[in-house]
């Protein structure tokens, strides 16, 4: 669809902002001064991994994902945004020229002007979603621990096993089983070496009066993974029959399942009724873009149908009681199918992430992106910052303890309980009891 102009704005050069929304949990989203350059890829693996696969604007061209805002610094702060935004996401770019900031988009948008700061007017924004979509207030989350910040891949039963034993010490609901418990990425059910006996380990986890959770990335396909060679027919392609690139991860090439083939279908409801089956009843499924890029599918449907047809399948499987916080997800399409979402990337030991790339794991970028999703929290879903990281040697802990405080939706903890510290331990506690606020922006 060709491109529209939308709308001119005045704006002082000296004051403006311009506010971008990221496609995905890990997509930098932030304000900027005209003039200053937006976080953008280093490469095509970091553009499918983390911003959004079908193309990047021009260098000096602002972009937001189904939403932006301009802030002219001399009147209220416009809030441009997809008319549909659950079921299209057109990109909404911004160019600064003449004083100016030039709206455009490829599909019908809408155009709001609000008072007050950047994020309350996009919380007015989200309340008229709310609003249009009837949709109920989130469920406030259970605390959890996640065993990823730790033990990264190289997680075993044993240290699950060894963190249940002294989970006690910690006001923690649910035990959550992050990546490394699965042979492959798209293997669900067939354990890794480290791992004797999955179901048993989450039946251990249920008898210590914990809630059960579980890592899955179910709509990435590992080249090495069991799916893709025996299924290769489940695979989302291209125009030339090649599998789509879902990015590159745990050293391999990642395809996406075609959710709208019915074997890939079955298979995804097959994994998660299973998992219920198990006693898991907290689900954390991860890289989800997958299930929203582009590409031929087994059915007629838009990238964002079939992706909203695929959480709607996993719902069905898991059960209406169960919690479902969505991560690598595409944000607007995500509204009214998730409990809880993560807003930005991860958090790491190391407070710079690697190269300057701010989708990757560090604190800067989790911070930044935590600060500018606020508003979404309370209406779309809770908001999740990420894990609070407090034993000794993360990196300037103290601030992030500080972040998820002030804006952690979901409270989850994912240290080594043993290897907390007076502080970590008491910082742990205390943040995993506070009271959280129903909205982080009013
Ligand atoms: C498990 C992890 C944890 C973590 C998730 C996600 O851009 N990247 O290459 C990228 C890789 C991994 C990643 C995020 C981004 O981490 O956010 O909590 O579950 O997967 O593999």
């Amino acid at each position: 669809m060709p491109v529209r102009p939308v709308t001119e704005i005045p704006i002082d050069p000296d004051l403006a902002v311009v506010h971008e929304q990221g496609w995905q949990s890990w997509s930098p989203s932030t304000s900027y001064r005209p003039g200053t350059p937006a976080h953008r890829p280093s490469g095509d693996t970091r553009r499918i991994g983390a911003w959004r696969s079908e193309s990047l604007p021009a260098p000096d061209v602002y972009r937001g994902e189904g939403l932006i805002a301009v802030d002219p610094g001399d009147g209220p702060v416009h809030v441009i945004a997809s008319a549909d935004p659950v079921n299209s996401v057109p990109a909404i770019d911004v160019s600064i020229a003449d004083g100016r900031a030039v709206v455009t988009a490829a599909q019908d948008v809408v155009v709001q002007t609000h008072e007050g700061s950047v994020q309350e007017a996009l919380a007015r924004w989200a309340d008229s979603v709310v609003a249009s979509l009837g949709l109920a207030a989130p469920r406030p989350a259970p605390t959890i621990w996640c065993s990823w910040y730790q033990y990264f891949t190289k997680v075993t039963e044993a240290n699950v096993d060894a963190n249940l034993a002294v989970m006690d010490r910690i006001p923690v609901d649910v035990v959550q089983v992050d990546d490394g418990y699965q042979a492959e990425i798209g293997d669900w059910l067939v354990p890794s070496r480290d791992f004797a006996d999955v179901p048993g380990l989450f039946a251990r986890i249920t008898d210590s009066g914990h809630r059960a959770g579980i890592w899955t990335a179910p709509f990435l396909v590992g080249a090495r993974s069991r799916v893709a060679s025996e299924h290769p027919e489940w695979l989302v392609r291209d125009n030339d029959g090649s599998p789509v690139n879902a990015g590159h991860n745990w050293d391999q090439d990642l395809y996406a399942l075609d959710s709208t083939h019915p074997g890939a279908a079955e298979y995804l409801s097959t994994v998660f009724r299973t998992l219920r089956g198990w006693g898991i009843d907290f689900h954390k499924i991860d890289f989800i873009y997958a299930g929203a890029l582009p590409g031929r599918r087994y059915a007629d449907v838009s990238p964002v149908e079939a992706y909203r047809g695929a959480l709607r399948l996993i719902r069905d499987a898991i059960g209406p009681e169960a919690y479902l916080l969505g991560c690598g997800a595409p944000q607007l399409p995500s509204i009214g199918l998730v409990d809880a979402m993560r807003v930005s990337p991860d958090i790491a030991p190391a407070y710079s992430p690697p190269g300057g790339d701010i989708s990757m794991p560090g604190q800067r970028g989790a911070v930044l992106n935590g600060e500018s999703r606020a508003f979404q929290h309370g209406r779309f879903w809770v908001n999740d910052p990420d894990c609070l990281v407090a034993r000794p040697g993360i990196e300037r802990r103290e601030e992030w303890a500080e972040h998820v405080s002030r804006f952690g939706g979901l409270r989850g903890s994912s240290d080594a309980v043993d290897q907390l510290d007076d502080w970590g331990l008491e910082t742990t506690r205390r943040l995993l009891g506070e009271p959280v606020p129903r909205y982080l922006v009013t």
